[in-house]
Parts: structure tokens; C-alpha cells; sequence
């Protein structure tokens, strides 16, 4: 079995370099955090492998899942435990030929008709946003409307993340409205335990 989608899932900042990043994982492990995504679109092929390579290390002994994106050849190199896929990458499909199913498959979505067509696809969970305006990505799709956000999370077999300017005071508002889980960058890259703890705070108090 992949390891589980939890409630809170943090995404890696990337404008920093590795000794950096490597200090944001160690506190974010330090706080509980077991599931994260390594998502370093500016480095290049072989820093980012090797960034993964010591994530992994630092992650092995909490027990914690790194999730890759965009790259399932770097996660099946580094013996990472899944990746999460958008709508240019390498076919869903294809991900889970190469990873098998022990593999966390997760996958991108920004609208009603990619995420309820990706019904039928070997997938763990879905992600759907930008649920609130971003800083963070590029060229980001407009808004997902909470209309559409309620129809996909009916439709939905597998778990969704929320994602897209997530923060503490906004997860417990889409965690009711049924999301598994919201995934966010900004929120945790200054005080990645600080944030850990705010998240973790909120969902108690649900
Ligand atoms: N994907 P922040 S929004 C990586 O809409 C990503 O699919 C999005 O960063 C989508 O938490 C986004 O800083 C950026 O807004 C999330």
C-alpha cells in the first residue's frame, strides 16, 4: 500500500538553495510532518536528484513519504515513495507502470473536466486549485470555483487536496467542505514548523 495522503501536506519553497532546503525538511520532520513533496522545478536534473537523495536520508529515520514532482524517473532513482504528476507530464498510466503500486501516484487538476475525467485513472489522490489566489506558481489557472470545487470532491473516488494559497486560518473552511487534505508552499516556506504546528492546531480544533 502507498503511503496515506494526510490532512496537512507541504510542498517545498524554491527559491533557495540545497543546505537551505535541507534545514526547511529537517524542521518540518523535526514539527511531525511524514509526508511532503520535493517540487524543485528551477534546478537543474542532477542537483535535484541529489537534493532528493539527502531528503530522503534526512526523512528515512522519522519514517516520513517524499513525494516528487513532475518526475517519476528521479523518484524511481532515488527510491522515493511516489510522484505527483500535472497535466504536461508523463502519462498517469505510464507513472504507475514504472513506479508499481506501492507508489504514491498523485495528480494535478484545475478544473471540473480534468479532475472528473481522471475518475478512471490508477491515481492515490487528486489535487485541485488554485483553490484561492497564489503568489507562488506561474501562470496559474484561474480560480476553481467552490461550485466545481463541490462537484469534484461528490465525484471524487480517491482523496483530494486542496491546493492554492492555503493557510491555517483558510484549511479548516475546505477541510468541511471535504477535502482530505490541503497541500500549500507560501504557508510553510518561512517557519516551516511554526506552520506545521498552526496547521496541526486548526485541525484539532475542527
Ligand atoms: N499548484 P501556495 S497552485 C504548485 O493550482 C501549485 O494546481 C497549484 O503554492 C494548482 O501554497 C500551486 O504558495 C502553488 O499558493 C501553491
Amino acid at each position: 500500500m502507498p503511503p496515506a495522503l494526510p490532512p496537512v501536506y507541504p510542498i517545498t519553497p524554491d527559491d533557495r538553495g540545497t543546505p537551505a532546503l535541507l534545514e526547511w525538511a529537517r524542521a518540518l520532520l523535526g514539527a511531525g510532518c511524514v509526508f511532503f513533496q520535493h517540487r524543485r522545478k528551477s534546478l537543474p536534473d542532477g542537483a535535484r536528484l541529489a537534493e532528493l537523495d539527502r531528503l530522503l536520508e534526512l526523512a528515512g529515520p522519522f519514517g516520513a513519504a517524499v513525494v516528487v514532482n513532475d518526475r517519476p524517473d528521479l523518484c524511481l532513482l532515488a527510491g522515493a515513495h511516489g510522484v505527483h504528476l500535472g497535466q504536461d507530464d508523463l502519462p498517469l498510466e505510464s507513472a504507475r507502470q514504472l513506479l508499481g503500486r506501492g507508489a504514491v501516484v498523485g495528480y494535478s487538476t484545475h478544473d471540473a473536466g480534468q479532475a472528473l475525467s481522471a475518475a478512471d485513472l490508477p491515481l492515490d489522490y487528486l489535487a485541485l486549485g488554485p483553490v484561492f489566489p497564489t503568489q507562488t506558481k506561474r501562470n496559474p489557472s484561474p480560480l476553481v470555483p467552490p461550485a466545481v470545487q463541490e462537484a469534484v470532491l461528490a465525484a471524487a473516488k480517491v482523496p483530494v487536496a486542496a491546493i492554492g494559497g492555503v493557510t491555517p486560518g483558510r484549511a479548516p473552511g475546505l477541510w468541511r467542505r471535504g477535502f482530505a487534505s490541503v497541500a500549500a508552499i507560501a504557508a510553510f516556506a518561512k517557519d516551516p514548523a511554526g506552520a506545521w504546528r498552526a496547521f496541526a492546531e486548526a485541525r484539532a480544533a475542527l
